[in-house]
């Protein structure tokens, strides 16, 4: 019988190459999406899955949405991959993102709790998480403190605290996986990766003429969405339920991430980029670098993408969508 997973953000950047991992490996796919005034957009990362998978619509604040779907589906896995998740963001709606976030995964372990306890709950953990703190030898790992820098960040504590309480008080198969920035063709466009791609293509084919950072200073450590969505799923095949790092274990400052896409399409950055206070930080995540030993050596995983295959593969994606009003995916 084929196994059942059930996935809430499935139409967000993770959620869309999930459910694709997932329907290579002879899953079944269901998932929920939030009512939006226009409908047309709201499926785009999803379009090409559309007789494959199950779409209904649900809320993570609306548990009457989610009771009546996992009792009907009784699914084996489930993914909580729904949040808001822009930090910067995060600043402007505070009350919005703890609820939504923390109520949120609030409402799914407790449906899960009492209408389906042998559903394995997958909980989108994140280096956010980690915020001021760093190990003495230049890493993020499981071990290391969490002190949030942000609302966002602070939600995803809860969250986090919540996973492994249930795992312990309910013996419920609760994983977090505490996954650093990943980014692919499909990363909304406000985040900085796809913000600075984007922009650089539209320099080059001279439909921009500048491109409007925050800090250029703060390093990320970036690695593929389809690299880490199959160590979600890993996770979820494991002997037991437990916690794991997902990182490439490579560090760069957002200067870096310009100066490789600008040399990359052959313009001169220092033409093009300003600073705004627009786009900084209340209080800013200076520094992430991952270590993921653990998942390497309890679960084999190995990213394929390396940060320059990824960026020329956003680069090449922007190039031939740059100026379309639907963005084919
Ligand atoms: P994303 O593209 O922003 O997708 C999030 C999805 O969640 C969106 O489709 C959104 O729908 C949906 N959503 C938000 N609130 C919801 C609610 N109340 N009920 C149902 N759906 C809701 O994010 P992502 O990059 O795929 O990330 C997936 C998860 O991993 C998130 O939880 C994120 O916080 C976490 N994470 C991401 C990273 C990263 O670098 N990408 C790193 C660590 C952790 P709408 O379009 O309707 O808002
Ligand atoms: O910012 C700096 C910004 O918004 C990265 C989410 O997926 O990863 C993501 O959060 C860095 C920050 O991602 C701009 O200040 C400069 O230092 O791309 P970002 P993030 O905040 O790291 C974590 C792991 C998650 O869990 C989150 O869900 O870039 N930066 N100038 C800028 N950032 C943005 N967005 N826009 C700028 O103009």
């Amino acid at each position: 019988m084929k196994k059942k997973a059930f996935i809430t953000g499935i139409a967000g950047q993770d959620g869309s190459y999930l459910a694709e991992h997932l329907l290579e490996n002879n899953y079944e796919v269901y998932g929920i999406i939030r009512r939006n005034s226009i409908t047309e957009h709201q499926r785009l990362r999803l379009n090409h899955l559309d007789n494959k998978i199950t779409i209904e619509y649900g809320d993570l604040l609306d548990i009457s949405s989610l009771e009546n779907k996992i009792i009907k589906i009784k699914p084996d896995e489930i993914y909580n991959l729904a949040a808001q998740s822009h930090v910067r963001v995060s600043f402007d709606i505070p009350h919005f993102t703890v609820m939504n976030n923390a109520i949120g995964a609030l409402n799914l372990f407790e449906t899960v709790k009492n209408h389906s306890k042998n559903s394995k709950i997958y909980q989108a953990s994140s280096s956010e998480m980690f915020g001021r703190c760093v190990d003495e030898d230049g890493y993020q790992r499981e071990q290391t403190r969490f002190e949030p820098t942000s609302p966002y960040g602070c939600s995803k504590v809860f969250c986090f605290n919540l996973t492994k309480h249930y795992r312990i008080a309910y013996n419920l198969f609760a994983v977090n996986g505490i996954l650093f920035n990943h980014e692919s063709p499909r990363r909304g466009s406000n985040f900085v990766t796809s913000k600075v791609v984007k922009t650089a293509v539209r320099i080059k084919n001279k439909l921009d003429d500048k491109l409007v950072l925050g800090n250029l200073d703060s390093s990320r450590d970036w690695g593929h969405s389809k690299d880490y969505v199959k160590a979600m799923n890993l996770m979820m095949n494991h002997s037991k339920p437990d916690d794991f790092v997902v990182a490439t274990g490579e560090t760069r400052t957002v200067r870096k991430l310009c100066e490789y896409v600008f040399k990359k399409l052959d313009l001169d950055m220092d033409k093009y980029i300003s600073q705004s206070e627009k786009f900084m930080r209340p209080e800013e995540l200076k520094f992430l670098c991952g270590d993921s030993s653990k998942i390497k050596k309890e679960l084999g995983w190995k990213p394929e993408y390396s940060f320059e295959s990824m960026i020329d593969e956003m680069i090449e994606f922007w190039e031939k969508n740059h100026d379309k009003n639907v963005i084919e995916y």
